[in-house]
Order: structure tokens, then C-alpha cells, then sequence
């Protein structure tokens, strides 16, 4: 998820509705679980059994082999728990934010394996759609696959490489991979096509249509054209960056991402 202007830490900042005057200098927070209500666990475990139904058929193999083990289907997670088992498998741990933070914060977190996680839940009323990213989206859909040893080191990577982007003045660049990857990713497997992408698998409506529609196309993944292409924030996406592998994904964004910012920067943004 993106928003170019940083959030204001005061809080005041009124198209952020997370209450960020408790944060750090690094935009962490307590989870504070014993403050979530009753309601607020039962509408996770809405969620969490309406995308339940889904996964099986249309999430990768190691966002499913992971979620089994995380215990999430009672209510909403207890961060410190899960970081407890993330830790020992591949080094990363949650770390609990007030929403979305600005680019270097959201870096450096990831740079240092930490994965932040909003702390908040959505309204019944957004039961389908939501624009900023809250718990139900951050846990669900970006914790699972941090179990995977690829994709952890993967986005390890991408992390240090945001805070190689902000000094080249190339992050829009840099979250138009994000974007086509880590949240709106599809993955070729032996069974067909399935989603990576946390944006994906925490939706509702477009986990189906992403995997099996024929409007949107389906493109092998190439990186000058995920760095090229804009997205649409607001309706499903139109374009699909398919992998063969998070090992494909790790080798493909391995280079010196400079030179290629200095060329693509000459060049026209792509529509999706
Ligand atoms: N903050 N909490 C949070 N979650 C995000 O996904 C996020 C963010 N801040 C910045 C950001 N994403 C993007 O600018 C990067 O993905 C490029
Ligand atoms: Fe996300």
C-alpha cells in the first residue's frame, strides 16, 4: 500500500485515521491486544473465514503451509506470539504501527526484518473494501509468506533497496514493484496460477477474479516493466505480474537497480 506524503506523527493528519501520537520515532507501537473488543475479534474471524473459503483454491502453496501454524482463526493475533515463531524460522518479526508510515520508517523497518503491522481494524461497513491498510490486510495477507525463507530474504532486500531509492530519488519507481509484486503478485505453480500478493489475498472479491477472470491481463513478470507501470488504487487491477518463483523474483531484482532508474527515468510511465 502507498501514500506519497508522510503521516503526520501528531496525528493530526486527518487522512490517516490511526492515533499516531503514541508512536516512536520509528513509528512503532504498543499492539495493546486486551483493548480490542469482542466485536473487533469477532469481525477478524468474519474476515478470516470468508478468506478461508478462498485460499485453498486460489492463494500460493506457502502462504497456505504457513497461516496453519499461526493460530489466527480466533480472533486477532497477538503480535509478540507470532514474532516468537517468525523469529526462530526466518529472522523477521512484526513490528506494530499506528498505520501507514512514512517511506524511511517503512524501510529501515523492513531493511532491519521487521515487518510492520497496523494495529487497528476496520469497520463492519468496510467488511469488503478498505483503502488504508489495517490488521486484517497487514497479518492475513504480508505475515504468512514472512515464513517463507525466499520471500523473507526477498523482501529483506526490496527493504534496503527503498533506502537506496530515497536517495535516488526513485521510490515511486521502486513502489510500482512493490505493488505488482509483494501486493498484487501472481505465482505460476504446478496447479495453475495463484496469488503471493497480500493485496490479493486479503480481498474479498479480486482473489477469485485475479486467478481465474479473462479481462485482466496476465503478464510474465518483467522488472523495467513492473518499475514502468502506474496501478489503480481504487478498483481491481487491470495487469498481473506472474512469477515462475520467489526464487525468480529474488535473482531478477538482484542488480544495481541505478543505472536502471537513470534510464527508465527518461522514459515514459506505462498504463496498466
Ligand atoms: N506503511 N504501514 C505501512 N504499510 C505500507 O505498506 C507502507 C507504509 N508506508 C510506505 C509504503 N508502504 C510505501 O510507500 C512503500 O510500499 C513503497
Ligand atoms: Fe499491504
Amino acid at each position: 500500500m502507498t501514500k506519497s506524503t508522510p503521516p503526520e506523527k501528531s496525528g493530526s493528519d486527518p487522512d490517516l485515521r490511526g492515533d499516531y501520537s503514541r508512536a516512536g520515532p520509528d513509528y512503532a507501537v504498543e499492539q495493546d491486544w486486551g483493548a480490542y473488543s469482542e466485536k473487533d475479534h469477532a469481525l477478524f474471524r468474519r474476515l478470516f473465514e470468508r478468506q478461508s473459503k478462498l485460499v485453498p483454491r486460489y492463494a500460493c502453496p506457502e502462504w497456505i503451509e504457513a497461516i496453519g501454524g499461526l493460530d489466527a482463526g480466533s480472533g486477532i493475533p497477538r503480535f509478540d506470539q507470532v514474532s516468537k515463531k517468525l523469529k526462530a524460522k526466518t529472522g523477521w518479526e512484526i513490528v506494530a504501527v499506528p498505520g501507514l508510515i512514512p517511506d524511511i520508517a517503512f524501510f529501515t523497518h523492513l531493511a532491519n526484518r521487521r515487518f510492520p503491522v497496523t494495529v487497528w481494524l476496520r469497520k463492519p461497513e468496510e467488511f469488503d473494501y478498505i483503502v488504508e491498510p489495517d490488521v486484517f490486510h497487514d497479518f492475513f495477507g504480508h505475515v504468512p509468506l514472512l515464513f517463507d525463507p525466499v520471500y523473507a530474504d526477498h523482501l529483506h532486500e526490496y527493504g534496503k533497496g527503498g533506502l537506496k531509492a530515497m536517495h535516488l530519488d526513485a521510490v515511486k519507481m521502486l513502489a510500482r514493484l512493490y505493488w505488482y509484486t509483494i501486493e498484487f503478485g501472481l505465482v505460476k505453480t504446478p496447479a495453475g496460477i495463484r496469488a503471493y500478493g497480500a493485496g490479493l489475498i486479503s480481498s474479498g472479491g479480486e482473489l477469485a477474479y485475479c486467478v481465474t477472470d479473462p479481462a485482466p491481463k496476465r503478464l510474465d513478470f518483467d522488472l523495467e516493466q513492473a518499475l514502468r507501470t502506474d496501478y489503480l488504487i481504487d478498483r481491481y487491477q487491470s495487469t498481473y505480474f506472474v512469477i515462475d518463483s520467489f526464487e525468480q523474483l529474488m535473482r531478477e531484482t538482484a542488480p544495481d537497480f541505478k543505472p536502471i532508474y537513470d534510464r527508465l527515468r527518461t522514459l515514459p510511465a506505462l498504463t496498466p
